[in-house]
C-alpha cells in the first residue's frame, strides 16, 4: 500500500515537473526567447540535477537508517568481528568518495550551465591534479585490499586438526547434513550412489560410514572450531550464515569448505535480542532454481555438553534404513551393524 503511494506522488511530482517546464518554455517563446542561443530547457535540465542529487541522497540515507538492522545482523563468530570492522571501514572510506564524487557531479552542470553573459574557461591539464585523484584513490585503495586479502588469507587457512566436521550438502532444493557419528569421522562418498534415499551418496564399503549420521537440524557447540565441508549434486548453491559471517559456494565437483568459531549460543542470542522465536540460519544464498526460497536450514548452537548429549542420541542414518545394509560388502555388514547399533537387525 505505501509503495503505491509513493509510486503514485512520484508520477504525480513528474506530472507537475513537466507542466512547469512546458508553461516555462510557452513563457520563453512569448517573450521572444527564441532568438536566444540556448532556450530555458537548458537552466531546467540544470535545476533537475539538483533535485536528482538531494532527492536520491535523501532516499538513500533514509533507506540506509531505517533497515540498518536487516543488514548489520548480531554478529556470533570469532572472525566475524575482523570481517565486520574491514566492512565498516571500507563502507566508510567509499562513502566518503561517493558523496564527494556525486555532489561535484551534479553540482557542476547546474553552478557552470550555460549562461550567455559567461564565457568558458579553458582549461586542459593540471599535472597536481592528475597525480592528486591518481595517487590517494591508489594508495587508499591498496591498503583496504591489502588488508582484507591477509583477512581472507586467515579465515580461509587450513581447519584446525581438532575441528568438528560438518559435511553440507546442497541439491535442488534442500540441504542434506552429514555428521561423523561415533568415531567422529566421516565416511567416503560417491555422487554415482546418490538414488532417492541416499541422497549424499554414501559409500557403504568404507568402514567410517556405518556410524555417520544426518540430523534435520545443525547443532554446533559454542567455543569449538567447526569445518563445514562443502559439496553440491547440481547446481552452484551458496552456505550462508548471516550471524557468523559465513559465506561459501557449493559447487558441484569442487568440494569447497569454511571454518569457524561461534561465540554465542542460540539462548544466549535469544536473551540478548529478547526474542524467544530467534534462530541462526543456513540458507542459500545463489538464485539456484524455482525452488531457490525452500533452502533454508536451522543452525542451533549449544554448550558443548548440551552438543556431546545431542550428538550421542542421533541414530547413524544405516539403523534408518536397514535396506542399505545389502549395499555393505558381506564381510563387513557385522562390523557395520555394531558400528551403526543395528543390534538384532542382521540378517
Ligand atoms: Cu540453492
Amino acid at each position: 500500500m505505501s509503495g503505491f503511494v509513493i509510486g503514485l506522488g512520484l508520477l504525480l511530482l513528474g506530472a507537475i515537473l513537466i507542466a512547469i517546464f512546458r508553461v516555462t518554455t510557452l513563457i520563453g517563446i512569448a517573450k521572444g526567447d527564441g532568438k536566444k542561443r540556448v532556450g530555458s530547457a537548458n537552466g531546467v535540465n540544470a535545476f533537475l540535477f539538483i533535485v536528482f542529487l538531494v532527492g536520491s541522497f535523501i532516499l538513500l540515507f533514509w533507506y540506509s537508517y531505517t533497515h540498518f538492522d536487516s543488514y548489520n545482523l548480531p554478529l556470533a563468530s570469532e572472525h566475524g568481528v575482523v570481517t565486520d570492522r574491514i566492512f565498516w571501514i571500507t563502507m566508510g572510506v567509499t562513502c566518503v568518495a561517493f558523496i564527494i564524487t556525486h555532489v561535484l557531479l551534479f553540482v557542476f552542470p547546474y553552478v557552470y550551465r550555460f549562461k550567455e553573459e559567461k564565457e568558458a574557461f579553458y582549461f586542459p591539464h593540471n599535472n597536481k591534479l592528475e597525480l592528486t585523484w591518481t595517487i590517494v584513490p591508489a594508495v587508499v585503495l591498496s591498503v583496504l585490499i591489502f588488508t582484507g586479502w591477509r583477512a581472507w588469507v586467515d579465515i580461509t587457512a587450513p581447519a584446525p586438526e581438532d575441528s568438528e566436521r560438518i559435511e553440507i550438502m546442497g541439491y535442488q532444493f534442500a540441504w542434506a547434513v552429514r555428521y561423523g557419528g561415533g568415531d567422529g569421522q566421516l565416511g567416503k562418498s560417491d555422487f554415482r550412489l546418490i538414488d532417492v534415499d541416499n541422497r549424499m551418496g554414501i559409500d557403504f564399503s568404507d568402514r567410517k560410514s556405518y556410524d555417520d549420521f544426518i540430523p534435520l537440524e545443525i547443532h554446533i557447540p559454542k567455543g569449538k572450531n567447526i569445518e563445514f565441508k562443502i559439496r553440491a549434486t547440481d547446481v552452484i548453491h551458496s552456505v550462508f550464515a548471516p550471524h557468523f559471517r559465513l559465506q561459501m559456494n557449493a559447487v558441484p565437483g569442487l568440494p569447497t569448505s569454511f571454518w569457524f568459531t561461534p561465540t554465542k549460543t542460540t539462548a544466549e542470542m535469544r536473551s540478548e535480542l529478547e526474542n524467544e522465536n530467534f534462530n541462526y540460519e543456513l540458507v542459500c544464498n545463489k538464485i539456484c532454481g524455482k525452488g531457490h526460497f525452500a533452502m533454508r536450514y536451522l543452525i542451533i548452537v549449544d554448550e558443548p555438553e548440551a552438543y556431546q548429549e545431542w550428538y550421542k542420541s542421533q541414530q547413524a542414518w544405516l539403523k534408518l534404513n536397514p535396506d542399505y545394509l545389502s549395499k555393505v560388502p558381506a564381510d563387513l555388514r557385522e562390523v557395520a551393524a555394531i558400528s551403526a547399533k543395528m543390534d538384532g537387525s542382521l540378517n
